[in-house]
């Protein structure tokens, strides 16, 4: 071999060292190494070198994830050892039943027994085969005997080792585990669904399943799936020396999850060991607690006979192991009856049809509304007023009408009219080519727009104003005291008070709140007009960059898309916003009501920190942590939500956590928030 090919030999393996181990500690240690930029170019490379000698691509390659030809079907794969159900559990005494069913075969005590508890996520069961730490199968449970082989769709999955990491690999290994789809993914693919008008997933365990049977592994690369392992099905490790497990030989279910990790492998952080059945039940409760938050769906807890040895001694009844059970939580998906479809207008006037349900009570909460879209979403679904509908409720995510069972429609259903007009002010309803989303055009004509706006202007991130609540600002609209957001700032403390509920004190502190209010910066003061897609960060951009009101004003689509962050649909936004009317009468008045900004913000001031990325974290005494944000901003810098080796400096507040450990391992500055303010005094 020449010279120069033993260099790109090398250079290959140290790329795929490289990327696997970003990957790794991207997916499973949820502790990023590279950018995606600088991933990127190192796959690229990769790539380059692995074209210019294809002799030395290999299957187990970062570059061979979306590497196969659509697929005609999936073959059949037989699972060397069936994957079982579960026998279920739905209360306190069944899981006491279970572990005393278990201490009486194993002849002991059921206190004294250790179970290892994990959630049962709600995804779709898969089997992954190991050969010499190489990944060679990957299959669907199917009816638990055999499944179909979507090998090509799951090396997709960048939380699916293509080849173990770590040492002492073995011969044989068969883990088994859940794919599944976090509700962020979930509700951004299915937006994204509704938008093209696509096909719209009911909820995360369909998506993840859907996307594992695409014929087409492309299409399963771009859909957001996990791969969470919960057991190892098979494991040959003749291969190694007897001792080289030396004193981590597995002997638990808990040490084969461990073990699991340093391969490679994401499972759960929620697994923990306690011991006997009270405990197990104060585990399934906590859980149940902390299921809103968890960011995906579980429908119960896992429960094993941690000790490896008691499992085999159980063994199976049928097709479900002795030596288990699961725990199930309400189900997240309730029917009910549709009785009406109201017509909800939000600030920027996008109308959104709302279900008004039967109340139902889904994973433990009344739900009396749930979101059906748009029209588009109607249509879909094929519902009518008087349906009997399926709800699903899931974590903070709106409850949404996800199904119909048209059997169980009665003589009267009534179809759902979308209105041609404003509900609210009668204005015409819009709906521009290629929009999903319909819209009253009356702007702030519109009583609906009107409240919202105002909302949004008092809000916390915009004026902050305090005392200035939902209902009363609903109050104030209604009795046409305010209509534009100019007016709040006539109201006097004397005309308050003949409000209900409203006495002297409250009053006054409301007018005294709105005076203070008159006096914030520019990015506030932008984020507050409520511009369309102009959120906090994009308002803080414009303010550091425009400097002035009156450039923002004057800037033309091209200066917008200058912007860091902006892109063509927000300039356009931004664009258009001041060039009508009646939001150029409501500046004004907003301007003659006294509202004002610093000086130094509307002068475009230097930016010393263009280039540089900070990141703030723990809590600060003397500001809250998007002021600091802001202001680093309106200095040029970049302000990011983690630590990395690109990370300038990084702000702890009062109980910084982890990114305070990370910054510190990496070496980045690390300033209080003492530091912090003399720094930006010194900057300003
Ligand atoms: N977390 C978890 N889910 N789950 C499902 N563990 C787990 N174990 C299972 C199944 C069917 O089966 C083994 C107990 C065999």
């Amino acid at each position: 071999m020449s010279q120069p090919e033993q260099k790109n030999l090398e250079e290959i393996s140290r790329l795929r060292a490289e990327l696997d181990d970003a990957n790794y500690r991207y997916y499973i240690l949820d502790e990023p190494k590279l950018t995606d930029a600088d991933y990127d170019r190192k796959l690229q490379r990769l790539k380059q070198l692995e074209f210019k000698h294809p002799e030395l691509v290999s299957p187990d390659s970062p570059t061979q994830r979306v590497g196969a030809a659509p697929a005609e079907g999936f073959p059949e794969v037989a699972h060397a050892i069936p994957m079982l159900s579960l026998d279920n559990a739905f209360s306190r005494n069944d899981i006491t039943a279970f572990a005393e069913r278990v201490a009486e075969r194993l002849e002991c005590q059921a206190e004294d027994i250790e179970f290892s508890c994990e959630p049962k996520l709600d995804g779709a069961a898969i089997s992954l085969v190991y050969e010499q730490g190489i990944l060679v199968s990957g299959a669907t449970r199917g009816d638990g005997r055999t499944g179909e082989g979507i090998t090509s769709n799951l090396r997709t999955l960048r939380s699916v080792p293509l080849k173990l990491m770590g040492s002492n690999i073995p011969a044989l290994l068969e883990v088994r585990g859940e794919v599944i789809m976090r509700h962020a993914g979930f509700e951004a693919l299915n937006d994204r669904a509704r938008e093209e008008g696509s096909k719209v997933f009911a909820n995360p365990r369909n998506a993840a399943a859907g996307s594992l049977r695409q014929l087409d592994p492309r299409i399963t690369a771009t859909r957001p799936l996990e791969f969470h392992a919960y057991q190892v099905a098979r494991i040959d490790m003749a291969n190694l020396d007897d001792g080289a497990m030396g004193n981590s030989a597995m002997t638990t279910h808990s040490q084969q999850m461990e073990r699991l990790k340093k391969w490679g492998f994401l499972s759960s952080a929620e697994l923990r060991t306690v011991s006997g059945p009270v405990l197990v039940a104060d585990y399934c409760e906590q859980l149940g607690e902390k299921r809103d938050q968890l960011g995906y769906d579980i429908d119960g807890v896992v429960i094993k006979v941690n000790d490896l040895r008691h499992q085999r001694e159980l063994g199976f009844v049928a097709r479900a192991p002795r030596w288990a059970v699961a725990f199930k939580f309400p189900a997240q998906e309730e029917v009910t009856t549709l009785n009406d479809v109201e017509f909800q207008i939000g600030r920027t006037g996008a109308i959104t049809p709302v279900a008004r349900l039967a109340p139902v009570t889904v994973a433990g909460v009344t739900v009396s509304n749930a979101t059906l879209h748009n029209a588009d979403e109607i249509n879909r679904l094929g519902v009518m007023i008087g349906d009997t509908v399926a709800i699903r409720r899931a974590g903070d995510v709106i409850p949404q009408v996800v199904r119909v069972d048209i059997d169980k429609r009665p003589a009267q259903a009534r179809a759902i009219t979308f209105p041609v007009h404003c509900p609210v002010c009668g204005s015409d309803i819009e709906r521009l080519e290629g929009e999903a989303v319909a819209r009253c055009s009356g702007g702030l004509y519109c009583a609906a727009q009107r409240k919202e706006a105002l909302k949004h202007f008092v809000s916390r991130k915009a004026l902050d104003v305090d005392g200035l609540g939902e209902k009363l600002i609903e109050q104030l609209v209604d009795l046409d005291w305010v209509k534009s957001p100019a007016d709040l700032f006539h109201l006097t403390a004397s005309q308050l008070q003949t409000l209900p509920r409203m006495g002297e004190k409250s009053s006054t502190n409301l007018v005294n709140a709105l005076d203070k209010a008159k006096h914030t910066t520019l990015a506030r003061f932008i984020y507050a007009l409520g511009i369309r897609e102009v959120g906090e960060a994009t308002a803080a951009n414009l303010a550091s960059h425009f400097g002035t009101l009156q450039t923002l004003q004057d800037a033309d689509q091209a200066a917008l898309e200058a912007v860091n962050d902006v892109g063509p649909i927000v300039a356009t936004h931004v664009h258009t916003f001041f060039r009508q009317p009646h939001n150029l009468e409501t500046l004004e008045a907003l301007l003659d009501a006294g509202i004002t900004w610093q000086e130094s913000e509307i002068t475009q001031g230097p930016t010393p920190l263009a280039g540089q990325t900070w990141v703030l974290t723990g809590t600060m005494d003397t500001m809250t942590r998007d002021e600091g944000k802001a202001r680093l901003q309106a200095l040029g810098a970049k302000v990011a939500g983690s630590v990395s080796k690109k990370t300038t400096c990084l702000v702890a507040g009062e109980a910084a956590g982890s990114k305070l450990t990370k910054a510190e391992q990496l070496g980045v500055e690390v300033i209080d928030e003492a530091t912090f303010i003399e720094r930006l005094a010194a900057w300003e």
